[in-house]
């Protein structure tokens, strides 16, 4: 059986990336905040090794911001997170949960504060701009929200800072992880943080204008040849090895921050305004009965993973799985996953339903390292 396609067309929008994304010779396409991303290049686990061990140039054109701007976009950032905003410095990355008057999650973003009246929010997978739209027009805010033409391209991988200060010059060596610097590119200035959806290192380049982001990735694939520099893109297993969630396969608004491992990213006593506030402080003060958690899964390589697989223990239902891949160098499946916590305690042996079988899984406290 061949695997299906993915049809495309305009409502699945191109990046500014999109036609050196091909000519690179693109395996296959994700649709993310409507957009193509893609999934791989030579293969998974061929990107995989080349990431950790060279230097990739990723089309995170999908990873769109909704700018916030005017005199009133602190109190709306503020309105949207549980984290405390107040010490946020202009030039400084924010990983910030959203969350619904619920507290469940509807995002879980970088935010990237450029002053008090101006703050972009780097989307996951799910419309936020229109809750963003939504709150400004009903608590009357003075305040824009929209999504400006910017595109990030990512720089990952350990000759990440090789590349970049060829390109851009050493002054790209001293930003700290999580600031940005603003750069003089193709006669705009455009931000460059030290960030990225992988545990290799490298940055983010805020390409600001579709027209400039061809010229961009062609500097970038001429100054790193020597590298081995390829095009990439965000890699399944090393995510999963390092515990970066995926929002929407990993948890959607049905989770709160405190059970996908993000209550250190709140300070919800402190964050006066968030719509999520009370609802919060409820499920904190009793802390959450289930837990995100990293696994390993016994066996030879599983299928993808591309549902939610039930996890049991002494035949009880005590969790689920909702990212699975075969790591080369754990030589073992490593999963995230919830579950409750009667079972989340390190080294606790429990039961996976995968599509081929019940495999044995051991839960981990830690990330995959
Ligand atoms: N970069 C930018 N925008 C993004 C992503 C990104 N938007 C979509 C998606 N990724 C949002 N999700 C994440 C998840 C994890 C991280 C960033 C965005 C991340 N986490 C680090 C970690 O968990 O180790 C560090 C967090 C911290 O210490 O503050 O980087 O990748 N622009």
């Amino acid at each position: 059986m061949t695997a299906p396609m993915l049809s495309i067309s305009r409502r699945l929008r191109n990046t500014p990336f999109t036609r050196r994304v091909t000519e690179a010779g693109v395996k296959s396409y994700t649709v993310y905040n409507h957009m193509l991303l893609p999934t791989a290049f030579d293969d998974v686990v061929s990107d995989y090794h080349h990431l950790k061990r060279h230097v990739q140039v990723w089309d995170v054109a999908c990873e769109r911001q909704v700018e916030v701007r005017g005199p009133d976009a602190a109190r709306l950032m503020q309105m949207l997170t549980p984290r405390d905003l107040r010490g946020m410095t202009p030039g400084q990355c924010y990983y910030v949960p959203i969350v619904d008057e619920t507290g469940g999650m509807m995002n879980d973003p970088v935010a990237l504060k450029f002053a008090d009246d101006k703050f972009y929010i780097s989307i996951a997978d799910s419309d936020l701009l229109f809750w963003a739209r939504g709150l400004a027009y009903g608590f009357r805010l003075d305040v824009d929200v929209n999504e400006p033409d910017v595109s990030p391209l990512a720089i990952q991988g350990p000759k990440a800072d090789e590349l970049m200060a060829r390109v851009f010059g050493d002054q790209i060596r001293d930003i700290k992880f999580f600031r940005f610097g603003m750069f003089n590119i193709e006669g705009r200035e455009m931000a460059i943080a030290r960030s990225g959806y992988s545990k290799q290192g490298g940055f983010e380049i805020y390409v600001d204008g579709f027209e400039h982001g061809e010229a961009i990735w062609d500097r970038l694939m001429s100054a790193g040849e020597d590298l081995d520099v390829r095009a990439g893109c965000p890699n399944l297993i090393e995510r999963i090895e390092g515990r970066l969630l995926s929002y929407g396969n990993d948890m959607t608004r049905e989770n709160t921050p405190h059970e996908c491992g993000l209550g250190k990213f709140c300070d919800t006593h402190i964050a006066i305004g968030c719509v999520g506030r009370d609802a919060l402080l409820r499920v904190a003060s009793e802390g959450p009965v289930r837990q995100m958690r990293s696994f390993s899964i016994d066996g030879d390589a599983v299928p993808p993973c591309t549902g939610i697989w039930p996890v049991f223990a002494d035949g009880e239902r005590v969790g689920r799985i909702t990212s699975a891949a075969w790591s080369p160098d754990f030589q073992t499946n490593v999963a995230i996953g919830m579950i409750r916590m009667t079972h989340w305690k390190n080294a606790t042996k429990v039961e996976v339903e995968t599509p081929d079988g019940m495999r044995v899984a051991t839960v981990r406290e830690q990330a995959f390292t």
